[in-house]
């Protein structure tokens, strides 16, 4: 009897990392896409950076998901200066990529903001999602919602196109600092 179980024992270790090894691929390919994710972000203008002083940044500004899950992504902007759009970037007034070609601004549907009234974009080009944002309230903030289904692997750089760093286009500073105005998406299988 004693030696029984000790050899049962023995059987369970020799297999247990094969077993392991098997339930660690069936789990990622199980949870390969969880039907959804919600990524929430906030802007705040409070941060200083090195050599720019205060700039406004992300945060939760790099994560990542699956490739064929529903991503939502939820931002809360507390930014009330407004960066106008210019030149190719004009476009990016324009929510990108999502199912219905809208955002939804402090609970309201809306497919564009007007380029006056834009705060940021959370644009992620090679995956062909955008987010205008526009300016909160002084004082308070302002939410964004909008929901997109990555359609493939890799990563992806997403950047702020309104120009809200520093510099005299400004488009310096935080602008081209990795997890304040720009950051990496990243899609996995
Ligand atoms: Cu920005």
């Amino acid at each position: 009897m004693k030696f029984r179980s000790i050899k049962v024992a023995a059987v369970v270790l020799a297999t247990a990392p094969v077993l392991a090894a098997g339930a660690v691929s069936t789990m990622s390919a199980s949870a390969a896409t969880p039907g959804h994710v919600t990524e929430v972000m906030k802007i705040l203008t409070t941060g200083k950076l090195a050599g720019s002083g205060e700039q406004p940044r992300i945060t939760n500004s790099s994560w990542t998901v699956h490739k064929g899950q529903t991503v939502t992504v939820k931002i809360i902007s507390f930014d009330d200066g407004a960066a106008a759009l210019m030149g190719k970037y004009m476009k990016y007034t324009m929510v990108m990529g999502t199912k219905t070609g809208k955002e939804l601004v402090a609970g309201k549907a809306a497919g564009m903001v007007s380029d006056i009234n834009i705060s940021h974009t959370f644009t992620v080009a090679g995956l062909g999602f955008n987010m205008p944002i526009p300016v909160a309230p002084t004082g308070k903030s302002i939410t964004v919602v909008a929901t997109f289904t990555p359609n493939k692997v890799g990563t992806f750089t997403w950047n702020c196109f309104a120009p809200c760093g520093s510099g005299s286009t400004g488009m310096a500073g935080a602008m081209k600092t990795n997890n304040w105005m720009t950051g990496k998406i990243k899609v996995v299988a």
